[in-house]
């Protein structure tokens, strides 16, 4: 894999004196490819998909259709009829939240590094008394299969958890959490919003009923992403929203739903975007998650290598085993403080703050962090930027 060559495709990285940007876990930079797929739509066929019979029509609906058949192929879903289009992973997530049936004994079980949307609306269904909401206490390097075990019993109807986590880039062991909550009747809904980018996924292999994931984080446009639903479970699931194209008939008392993914749907779509998510799947499978995964652990390595010690490291002291995150602080200094001086005095780009992540902030009592989250555009020549810039900092504290 030729980075340099990567970095051509965006035009953000062209420009002199370039960005260093390690805030991919929030939001990661678009290539040309996929602006150029989404500016296609509105300049060939800015049309409806589906309900028009024109040619503009037909051909927004095949490059819809080929979107969602990327897609399901990279994820490895049996049927396009399981992807279906929200607007993020969080959608995704409060989609099931909505639709699947609980009943107040159920529990629903997450794990201690939930991201808010993995979160909250599992905390709200519990205050509405729909549910009882459990959490398995991931404090240890690796993810205890036998803790979680321990959790588990035919009250639990729902596993749902973080793929991978966008604290400290750590990720469960998805295939035994699978089984083993399969082995006691529960279903399983994964958020991998912070996985399906940076390293192979495949649902049909790991088994899982559920699972939501987000354009944004994989290179393509936001405000679009997918839910998997496994094609067993459809039965199971409620309506969310409804209205047009997700029913086949009305009369003035009555309707017939349509089948998923219509059915989940509702109104008119942003079809750019679903194209532009396709584009950015193609333009990932192309480089190969292998080379994603490998660059993100080479870079991650470095910063480790370089830091450890002198700042105070969030999760495993091992990078192997946090992805493409490094997420810290130096003693002391606000987060944001820290964040802000790299941008001004360095241009470069991280995170601050508590990542979306509140509850796992406020019981180590922590205030924030600073979080630098590589992709495979990063350099090591970025790396070593961002390492001297620290090391500046950590001068200038003492
Ligand atoms: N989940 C995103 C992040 O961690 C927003 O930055």
């Amino acid at each position: 894999m030729n980075v340099d060559k990567i970095r051509k495709d965006f035009p953000i990285l062209q420009k002199k004196d370039p960005v260093t940007y390690f805030d991919n876990a929030c939001n990661t930079l678009r290539p040309t490819q996929v602006m150029n797929a989404m500016n296609e739509y509105y300049e060939e066929f800015p049309a409806c998909v589906g309900r028009s019979h024109h040619k503009l029509s037909r051909l927004a609906t095949e490059a819809t259709n080929n979107a969602r058949k990327t897609i399901q192929k990279f994820i490895g879903a049996k049927k396009t009829e399981e992807i279906i289009f929200t607007r993020n992973a969080t959608e995704g997530i409060n989609l099931i939240a909505n639709t699947l049936s609980f009943n107040p004994q159920s529990i629903v079980l997450s794990h201690s590094k939930e991201h808010n949307s993995n979160h909250v609306p599992w905390l709200r269904l519990q205050e509405d008394g729909v549910i009882k909401h459990e959490t398995y206490d991931w404090s240890s390097d690796v993810f205890n299969l036998g803790k979680f075990e321990e959790l588990m019993s035919s009250k639990v109807s729902l596993v749902t958890m973080g793929h991978t986590t966008n604290l400290d880039g750590t990720t469960i062991p998805a295939k035994e959490v699978v089984r083993i909550a399969h082995d006691y009747g529960a279903k399983v809904l994964f958020d991998s919003a912070q996985s399906v980018p940076h390293h192979e996924v495949n649902v049909k292999k790991l088994g899982v009923d559920f699972l939501a994931f987000s354009a944004h984080k994989m290179m393509g446009p936001s405000g679009i992403g997918a839910l998997y639903i496994n094609e067993k479970n459809f039965t199971e699931l409620d309506t969310f929203l409804l209205g047009g194209d997700t029913v086949s008939e009305t009369t003035q008392d009555s309707y017939s739903l349509e089948k998923p993914p219509k059915r989940y749907e509702a109104g008119l779509q942003d079809y750019a975007g679903m194209i532009g998510f396709g584009a950015a799947a193609d333009y990932l499978k192309r480089i190969g998650l292998k080379n994603v995964e490998k660059q993100e652990q080479l870079l991650n390595k470095h910063i480790t290598e370089a830091l450890i010690g002198k700042v105070e490291m969030i999760g495993p002291r091992d990078s192997l085993l946090r992805g493409g995150i490094f997420n810290f602080n130096i003693g002391g200094v606000d987060s944001h403080t820290v964040a802000g001086l790299l941008d001004s005095a360095a241009n470069i780009a991280v995170r601050s703050g508590v990542h979306c992540q509140h509850t796992w902030f406020n019981k180590k009592g922590l205030d924030g962090s600073v979080r630098a989250s590589t992709y495979v555009y990063n350099t090591i020549d970025e790396a070593e930027r961002f390492v001297k810039e620290i090391n500046k900092l950590i001068k200038l504290k003492k």
